[in-house]
């Protein structure tokens, strides 16, 4: 055995390798006074502490032994929707922001996700990479072990292939497991401002194929939104985006409620994100459809909109996993501690609830459910050590970082 965790206090984790939901996402595994065996960077061994080993021929004779003081542990923490990657920042929209002015009204003038793609088609890879690095130092600290990352602040094929790449380099230099997804579609650009059927169709005819042939991502996601992408155009996107072997991810319903939601579950997406405005009818037959809710809080704290309606999707049956949002626009933070205390009290979700969807369920978000999300014998040996004696702790001391250890593969980091 490479690693041996002794002395914790209670650790808590999902278990499955599928995204847990109704009464199922709330009901975690509890254990106080437990012990964790790590080989490989695979989790080989969870008990008791002092429980028979000799069945699983587990030696006790650990390279390295780590006391965990009684504190809390959970799985490493999944951060399933990202915008990771890109150059520059909006602290600029601020002034606009207090003066009334809507993300809408911002990006139609121009500005908003606009000038992000312009200072992202202008930053060299290195650059990109450079400030990708410093984004995942900070998540690790912050108990993120995995993350997905999209592209679509390029609008041109060679900028979202060049955006892509830096999620590649990421991936392989950083200890953070990163999921790449495909977003062209997420505004149109401005040389297509008068021709936005000659955008989609470039993303069709050029992008797909190109990001297909490298194998640069493995989700298609896209921005379904009143003065951006219509239902249809979405249905028609992500249609030939599964063409190429790419799960469609849809931003649906965060703004206006245009039937995103619905849409989300005609095209059987893997998961749904943001959600804020989903009609009755939407939470339905996304449960029907088995898609994720990827809720954003953090998103509703900083645009100072409504809240998902959390409570009815567990209550429908829909699978929730919640994550950060990181953008420069409407989620400037990497902080997912902070992402969960938002959840807590304005989603109105238990602990248990959260643990659950910024873990396995994130993973199932991201088609790593098998491998990630949970602390059990055969999965990565991602895991946090809480400076906390219980998981109330953590949803309660809110605004700072209360992680002790992050362990990611098996490695102490
Ligand atoms: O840069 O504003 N909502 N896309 C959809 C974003 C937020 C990112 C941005
Ligand atoms: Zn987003």
């Amino acid at each position: 055995m490479d690693l041996l965790l002794t002395n914790i206090g209670l650790l808590a984790t999902p278990r499955g390798t599928t995204a847990q939901k109704g009464s199922a996402q709330g009901k975690l595994s509890l254990i106080p006074n437990a012990t964790v065996g790590i080989k490989d960077g695979r989790i080989i061994y969870v008990g008791e502490q002092g429980s028979d080993t000799s069945a699983t021929q587990i030696t006790v004779t650990a390279a390295q032994t780590i006391d965990c003081g009684g504190r809390l542990v959970t799985p490493g923490l999944v951060d399933a929707h990202t915008h990771l990657v890109f150059g520059g920042w909006r602290q600029n929209e601020l002034k606009q922001k207090l003066e009334g002015a809507s993300y809408i009204d911002i990006l139609k003038s121009g500005g908003g996700i606009l000038n992000t793609v312009e200072h992202t088609r202008t930053a060299s890879e290195t650059e990109l990479t450079e400030k990708g690095k410093a984004h995942l130092k900070e998540m690790l600290e912050l108990g993120v072990t995995t993350c997905e990352a999209k592209s679509g602040y390029g609008l041109t094929t060679e900028d979202e292939l060049k955006q892509l790449r830096v999620i590649q380099t990421l991936d392989k230099e950083q200890p953070v497991d990163i999921v790449p997804t495909f977003m062209g579609a997420h505004a149109i650009p401005k040389e297509f401002t008068d021709n936005r059927t000659g955008y989609i169709d470039l993303i069709i005819s050029e992008m797909l194929p190109a990001v297909a042939k490298e194998q640069l991502a493995e989700f298609c996601d896209m921005f379904c939104e009143t003065a951006v992408f219509t239902p249809e155009e979405s249905y028609r996107i992500l249609t030939e985006a599964k063409k190429y072997g790419l799960a469609p991810k849809m931003h649906a319903d965060e703004i206006d409620p245009i039937g995103g939601a619905e849409t989300a579950a005609q095209i059987k997406a893997i998961s749904a994100e943001h959600l804020i405005q989903a009609s009755d009818d939407g939470i339905q037959k996304l449960a029907k459809e088995n898609v994720i809710a990827v809720l954003l809080p953090a998103t509703s704290f900083y645009l100072d909109k409504p809240y998902a309606r959390a409570r009815d999707m567990i209550k429908a049956s829909v699978a929730v996993a919640i994550a950060t949002d990181f953008n420069p626009g409407s989620s400037p933070s990497l902080n997912i501690q902070l992402t969960m205390n938002i959840a807590c009290l304005k989603y109105k979700m238990t602990p248990a609830e959260v643990l659950t969807a910024v873990t396995l369920n994130g993973a199932a978000a991201i088609n790593r459910a098998k491998t990630h999300g949970s602390i059990e014998p055969g999965k990565k040996a991602d895991i946090v050590i809480w400076d906390a004696p219980d998981l109330d702790f953590i949803f309660y001391r809110y605004g700072s970082n209360l992680t002790h250890t992050v362990i990611k593969n098996g490695v102490v980091n």
